[in-house]
């Protein structure tokens, strides 16, 4: 080996490791650390499980999947404390398991079926966990990013000290939606983190066709409003909790927004309808990520390093996950689909004029109105 690569190869452990001493990692049990292992295997499981089973023509609407970028949810998932909350995107498998929405939920929901988290009728986009502090799953770009600033505001206004974790992917941050959420929540000092979950590309579209000025980060932004950003290697587990951690001390204890940009990739297509992703990404580019920086291979490697995980127990975190997930698309399989009477409750619409409350639909949640029997055909 020469100078050069022994050198590049020192560096790159040396990297590896280098926020395996931050305080918030120090305090890992090797059990703990052995979960956030098992987490990140089990949503690679899960997905894998789901793109079967649509292939196999067992669910309808989008799949994205978030392979590649399991680091970013159980990382900062694993942060949160009972005042947290969270708020994604589409590509939301990965959150909702990390907040500890079970497999069988979530494969139900994905097959349209009744016993899934929100009853079959919102599909891969719209996972939803309230009672686990989760906000969903949101499918206009962009959409979800006020209402993480709304979700941040009440907590402040409550006198709560949590913060909210408001994901985003690089293409949403050029939305107008976004910019006005980031002045307010530095004019107002809201407890919102904003982490974009930078895969390099909106669904064909890479950064650099995107943004005006791609060379100054994404992140970077922040700085237009007056809020603190960093950067973080996504496919170091370790580096994620170190750095998040900081910001939500930040957010919790001093009400300051924060932007994180965490450099990740995505192996599939933006969804499973793009199937012809290696049109506008190279296999070199795909096969660099895939083979040197997999998030689970590279914890899989520091833990080997610290003594934590063998090859046996490798491959027995590796079985369970994938009889979970067998299990979760028998579940799903056996479950039955919503009744017809479903079609309308937990329909949200609201509409100024009371003649159409009878026959467009309730107003929020199944509320009855006075007026609503009169109206009835
Ligand atoms: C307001 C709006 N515009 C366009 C779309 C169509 N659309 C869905 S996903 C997507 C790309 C978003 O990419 P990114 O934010 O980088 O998220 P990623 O898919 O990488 O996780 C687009 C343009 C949409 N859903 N909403």
């Amino acid at each position: 080996m020469s100078t050069e690569t022994k050198d590049q190869a020192a560096q790159a452990k040396q990297d590896l490791f280098a926020h395996a001493k931050a305080p918030i990692n120090q305090k890992l049990t090797a059990e703990q650390k052995i979960k956030l292992y098992t987490d990140m295997v089990r949503i690679r499981k899960f997905e894998q499980a789901a793109l079967q089973s649509y292939q196999k023509g067992k669910m309808g609407g989008f799949l994205h999947l978030y392979i590649g970028q399991e680091a970013t949810a159980i990382g900062t998932i694993s942060l949160t404390e009972e005042n947290d909350h969270i708020i994604t995107a589409y590509r939301d498998h990965g959150h909702a398991l990390a907040v500890g929405m079970t497999m069988n939920e979530c494969m139900a929901e994905l097959f349209g079926k009744f016993t899934g988290c929100s009853k079959g009728k919102g599909g891969s986009m719209h996972y939803f966990a309230p009672e686990k502090r989760y906000w969903g799953g949101h499918g206009i770009v962009g959409g979800q990013t006020p209402l993480g600033l709304g979700i941040a505001y009440a907590l402040k206004y409550r006198g709560l000290k949590g913060c909210c974790l408001c994901y985003l992917g690089d293409g949403a941050i050029n939305q107008g939606a976004f910019h006005e959420s980031l002045n307010l929540a530095s004019l107002w000092s809201i407890p919102v983190i904003y982490i974009i979950e930078n895969n390099r590309y909106s669904m064909g579209t890479s950064q650099a066709r995107s943004s005006a000025y791609p060379e100054a980060g994404l992140a970077s932004r922040a700085e237009g409003y007056n809020m603190e950003w960093d950067r973080i290697d996504g496919s170091n587990l370790y580096e994620i909790r170190a750095k998040v951690h900081v910001a939500m001390e930040r957010a919790r204890n001093e009400s300051r927004p924060m932007i994180l940009e965490i450099d990740t990739y995505r192996y599939y297509g933006h969804s499973i309808a793009d199937a012809n992703h290696k049109k506008y990404r190279t296999k070199e580019e795909i096969e660099d990520y895939q083979n040197n920086k997999d998030p689970i291979s590279v914890y899989q490697q520091i833990l080997v390093a610290e003594g934590v995980l063998d090859e046996d127990k490798i491959k027995d975190i590796d079985s369970a996950a994938k009889e979970e997930a067998k299990a979760s698309v028998d579940f799903a399989e056996n479950s039955p689909y919503p009744p017809a009477q479903e079609l309308l409750t937990d329909v949200y619409w609201t509409t100024d004029n009371p003649g159409q409350h009878s026959n467009q639909g309730r107003m929020f949640f199944n509320d009855r109105l006075p007026w609503d029997d009169e109206y009835q055909a």
